[in-house]
């Protein structure tokens, strides 16, 4: 995560700013209904400051439309394949709205057998993660979600990129408190933040990824132009982001990160490759005590000097937003102002 870099910081209501990006997303030809999604979900990220997916990713959303890349009308088809699996065609389009339609028979699912898989194939996913497993977890469910992106990292141990930055995502309820979030990718660093220290001119920590040459880089357009992200903690996360490989793409039928060939589409930037959402009701096997027993938890890891849980600088910032508005600076909001063309 990182913060915006430039001018002035304005407040903008977050449903302003939802319809305003709603508006570009129409414009460069999604459909109302896929444009709705992508507007919430992006102004979310904003809102709660998950900067490098919130309004910084609009520019490469249109861009990608414009090339003809992703098809921002396409119909999802939904398949009841199983009693805990559902599987989606996102027929070239964008994930969220693709898990949208799914959502409720997923959600009917995992409520009757305790757990359900929702699998997303021929899909495009440019966001955070969190916004796909937050929701289940304000709903009482355990959800877990895992995509693969482009080839960006290279494996621990190998020469060249090939896995994706490939985030996991989980969310569980937690009694009194904001469900337990995390969402990282597992790539040292995400390939947005990489973009947005270019842009900044800033140097990145030690250990993020290397240069063309595979030498170890503190440069981000070395890493961006012609070099790599290396996996966070060595041989551990590259065996995650190999488990997102498996689960996002063999499973569920989608490209793996190498697999798609934007070449023919200049200005493409979405990834073309699947999604796998895992939901458990927890009643089934604790009762209401599952939530009780998260507080717990949490209580502990407090007790022993823990000062931030994960996902709770996000929460700080929706109070925030939600009483001032959301953060944007003047930059980008006439950036976007532009895009609406
Ligand atoms: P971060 O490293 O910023 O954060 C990872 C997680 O750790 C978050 O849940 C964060 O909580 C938590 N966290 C951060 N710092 C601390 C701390 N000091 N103590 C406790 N918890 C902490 O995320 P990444 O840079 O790895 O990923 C950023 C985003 O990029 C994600 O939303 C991810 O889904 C997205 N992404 C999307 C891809 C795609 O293909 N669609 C590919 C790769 C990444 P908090 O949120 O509260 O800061
Ligand atoms: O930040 O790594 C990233 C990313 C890839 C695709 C969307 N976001």
């Amino acid at each position: 995560m990182s913060a915006p870099s430039t001018s002035t910081v304005v407040r903008v209501p977050f449903t302003e700013l939802q319809g305003l990006l709603q508006a570009i997303f129409q414009r460069h030809g999604c459909s109302e209904r896929v444009a709705r999604v992508l507007a919430y979900n992006c102004a979310s990220a904003q809102r709660d400051g998950a900067h490098s997916h919130g309004v910084f990713r609009m520019p490469g959303y249109v861009s990608t439309l414009n090339s003809g890349w992703v098809d921002g009308q396409a119909t999802p088809k939904v398949n009841d394949v199983a009693a805990g699996y559902v599987t989606v065609d996102a027929a070239g389009g964008f994930a969220q709205p693709a898990l949208a339609v799914a959502r409720e028979l997923l959600v009917a699912k995992a409520r009757n057998a305790g757990i359900a898989v929702l699998a997303i194939h021929n899909s495009h996913h440019f966001a955070a993660l969190w916004p796909d497993v937050e929701p289940f977890a304000e709903e009482g469910l355990v959800a877990l979600s895992v995509v693969n992106s482009m080839t960006c990292v290279v494996p621990h141990g190998a020469r060249k990129p090939l896995f994706g930055t490939n985030p996991i995502a989980f969310a569980a309820p937690c009694a009194e408190h904001d469900p337990i979030v995390f969402d990282m990718a597992t790539s040292a660093m995400a390939h947005g933040d990489v973009q947005i220290a270019a842009r900044a001119g800033q140097q990145l920590p030690e250990g993020m990824g290397v240069d063309a040459n595979g030498e170890l880089t503190t440069d981000p357009l070395a890493i961006l132009e012609g070099g790599a992200l290396l996996p966070f903690g060595g041989h551990k996360g590259s065996a995650l982001s190999m488990m997102v490989e498996l689960l996002a793409a063999a499973l569920t039928g989608g490209h793996f990160s190498w697999e798609f060939d934007w070449s023919g589409h200049p200005g493409a930037k979405t990834p073309w490759t699947g999604q796998l959402i895992i939901v458990i009701d927890p009643h089934k096997a604790e009762g209401e005590r599952f939530a009780q027993r998260s507080r717990e938890l949490v209580e502990q890891m407090q007790a022993v000097g823990l000062t931030r849980m994960p996902g709770e600088r996000r929460y700080r910032e929706r109070e925030v937003a939600e009483e001032e508005g959301v953060a944007v600076t003047e930059q980008e909001l006439q950036g976007l102002k532009e895009l609406l063309g």
